[in-house]
């Protein structure tokens, strides 16, 4: 190796690389070992995002920005440190693929609608009244639902409630932007007029229990919204069986009409951690970003301690050991966003578990989040 390293810093091969970079060519003997390197090397890192400073900034938005001055929502979004350099924006960029944000609609606000080539997703936090019209239909969020909105669709909110609303939102502006896939336009009439009645496909497909017989083969999720009381009996109809060794007690959301997941690009569960659980750790190729629904722990996470508590973010990033672990006497509720899809499309899909120190990480370090000053 060393005769092979002394080749290739020798003048010889350096001046030649350097001479065909005007032709725009490149020496992949020099490049190789960056270009495919053993395994993963994620630019991102693990992270994590304080809810109370979410929450101050959010409300310090309301001062600055509205929907009627910008055009626009109020979503401000998690910019992954690894990826400064990535232009324009870091290509809001939380994980390689995975873009995520937390929103805020204030009573009487309006967002107008618009629809673009990304695939979005989003799970609500805080508050009630707010609704999203997706495709012509009016769909209302609480708190724990969780909606899709697929490529392509219209989509609007606006907000009937008399207090501020909340939720995360997940798109995959990352994997699109690499893929100069990026078409957006907005609606001809600001907020579109719903055309359907409201809360129609969950109503229609009983959340996916069933559906109706006309409705056989249809290509994207015809679910718009999985409402929190069924996500929540579906947790409690499992808390007699044996947790996920990794992921607890975990429910994934799926598109009734194919059993793929409910967004083509993106995958999303809800994972419960009975009190005092502690799993095992393991990595996967796929990126994760977590919001922490209920409850305190910590997930340890290429060996750091990253405490956490209700209402923050943190992320995974691809082929990172993590583990988690429930500190408190409640259950911690957490909702897993992630580019499972993703990677099981391109065949990247791979898991490995922990074999070293009987399944469980050595902490080297406990994570100093950001907290406002
Ligand atoms: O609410 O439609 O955070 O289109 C990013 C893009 C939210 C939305 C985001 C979007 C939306």
């Amino acid at each position: 190796m060393a005769e092979a390293n002394s080749f290739f810093q020798s003048k010889e091969v350096q001046d030649f690389n350097r001479e065909i970079e005007q032709y725009h060519l490149g020496p992949l003997w020099n490049a190789i070992p960056d270009l495919m390197h053993k395994q993963p090397k994620p630019e991102a890192v693990p992270y994590l995002w304080k809810w109370e400073v979410l929450e101050k900034k959010l409300q310090e938005a309301t001062q600055i920005f509205t929907p009627e001055r910008g055009g626009e929502r109020r979503a401000i979004y998690f910019q992954n440190p690894g990826f400064q350099s990535r232009q324009p924006w870091g290509w809001a960029s939380t994980t390689n693929t995975l873009y995520a944000a937390v929103q805020l609609i204030l009573p009487g606000e309006e967002a107008p609608s618009h629809r673009h080539t990304q695939n979005a997703m989003r799970f609500i936090t805080n508050g009630s009244g707010a609704y999203s019209i997706v495709d012509g239909q009016k769909i209302y969020m609480e708190e724990g639902d969780y909606l899709i909105t697929p490529g392509g669709l219209w989509h609007g909110h606006g907000h009937e409630g008399d207090k501020p609303m909340i939720w995360m939102d997940i798109l995959d502006i990352p994997i699109i932007y690499s893929a100069a896939g990026t078409f957006f336009e907005g609606h001809p009439d600001g907020l579109e007029k719903p055309s359907l009645p409201n809360n129609y496909s969950s109503r229609r497909y009983m959340g996916g229990h069933v559906r109706p017989i006309s409705d056989r083969t249809p290509q994207i999720a015809p679910v718009g919204s999985y409402k929190w009381a069924q996500t929540e009996a579906a947790l409690n109809g499992l808390s007699d069986f044996e947790p996920d060794p990794y992921d607890g007690i975990a429910v994934e959301y799926l598109n009734p009409s194919n059993g793929a997941t409910a967004n083509p690009t993106m995958g999303a569960w809800i994972q419960k951690l009975p009190a005092g659980f502690h799993s095992k750790a393991h990595r996967h190729t796929n990126s994760a970003i977590y919001h922490v629904y209920a409850g305190e722990g910590y997930s340890v996470i290429n060996g750091v301690q990253y405490y956490w508590s209700k209402g923050d973010y943190f992320v995974i990033p691809n082929w990172a050991w993590h583990e988690h672990v429930n500190t408190s006497v409640e259950d911690a509720i957490l909702f897993c966003s992630n580019d499972l899809p993703i990677m099981e499309k391109l065949n990247l899909q791979r898991e490995e578990a922990y074999e070293k120190n009987k399944g469980y990480q050595e902490i080297t370090s406990e994570f100093s989040p950001k907290l406002v000053r």
